[in-house]
């Protein structure tokens, strides 16, 4: 891996810690398909299990740093500089069914500002990792997003509304308007992966409403390292703490923007 900073090593090695029972717990997962309670429970364990692992191998290495983690939510640390985003088990959903598409997903902030991301999947031993200023990596290979320019060429990664959410119908109206003028969609169900997907040139761009830190923060420094660009849904600088995300390269993204703010417009 290219990228070796202490830093790095230190979220690679509580990544792949975790990633260890969490593929042993994923083949349990496999068996508790056929049986009548389902895996529901042993796979919520499962993720506070990831979590509680990464935690302790964060807090061992890099003493008071603060902490934002979606099963447990925040710890404060004494040094307010810095701040662990932390997704044990992103792609839930998946890992639940016995898909094997999910993965663990780490970023630190310094001030503020997205500094390091690791995104590991445990399945496919796919690791990506990132620097600030030093781009992005899957395994030893450096990344760079898709240079596709044309929207008929381009294949958009996008995720469905799930149970729950109330923009079921605003997603419809945004394929039924993107689908005709593109290659292709997908929806592969974790968002950390569907952003190291367009680091890699993989996806040519990828938009989804309604997602957290957790899922994204690491994604969207990757993208950024591999020289491709994201904003909030509405087309605007992308915040952390606001919802959703649309991220492509610099030519396929104003098209993308744009796609999505019509097909809201639609709606009148
Ligand atoms: P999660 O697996 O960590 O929950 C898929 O659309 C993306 O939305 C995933 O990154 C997923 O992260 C997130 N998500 C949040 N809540 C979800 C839910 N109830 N069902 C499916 N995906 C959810
Ligand atoms: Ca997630």
């Amino acid at each position: 891996m290219p990228l070796n900073s202490p830093v790095i090593n230190v979220m690679v090695t509580a990544a792949r810690k975790a990633a260890r029972k969490l593929a042993r717990d994923f083949g349990e997962v496999e068996n508790l398909q056929v049986s009548r309670k389902g895996p529901g429970d042993f796979v919520s364990a499962a993720d506070l299990r990831a979590e509680k692992i990464i935690f302790e191998e964060l807090s061992k290495a890099r003493p008071g740093y603060g902490f934002l983690m979606e099963e447990s939510g925040t710890v404060e640390g004494p040094d307010k500089t810095h701040r662990w985003i932390i997704d044990p088990l992103d792609g839930t959903t998946n890992f639940l069914h016995g898909i094997p598409h999910f993965a663990i997903s780490i970023a630190l902030e310094r001030d503020g500002q997205l500094v390091n991301g690791v995104i590991y999947n445990p399945v496919t031993d796919d690791l990506f990792v990132t620097e600030k200023g030093n781009g992005a990596y899957l395994n030893d290979r450096r990344l760079r997003v898709a240079a596709r320019t044309r929207l008929d060429d381009a294949v958009f990664a996008t995720g469905i509304p799930f149970k729950g959410l109330d923009w079921h119908a605003k997603f419809t109206r945004e394929i039924d308007h993107i689908m005709p003028q593109v290659a292709g969609i997908r929806r592969f169900g974790a968002a950390s992966l569907d952003l190291a997907w367009v680091a890699a040139g993989r996806f040519d761009g990828f938009w989804e409403h309604g997602l957290q830190p957790w899922d994204i923060a690491a994604g969207v420094l990757m993208v950024k390292e591999a020289g491709g660009f994201v904003s909030d849904i509405n087309g605007a600088d992308k915040k952390m703490d606001t919802n959703g995300i649309i991220a492509a390269n610099a030519d396929l993204l104003p098209h993308l923007q744009a796609m999505i703010k019509k097909a809201g417009r639609a709606a009148g």
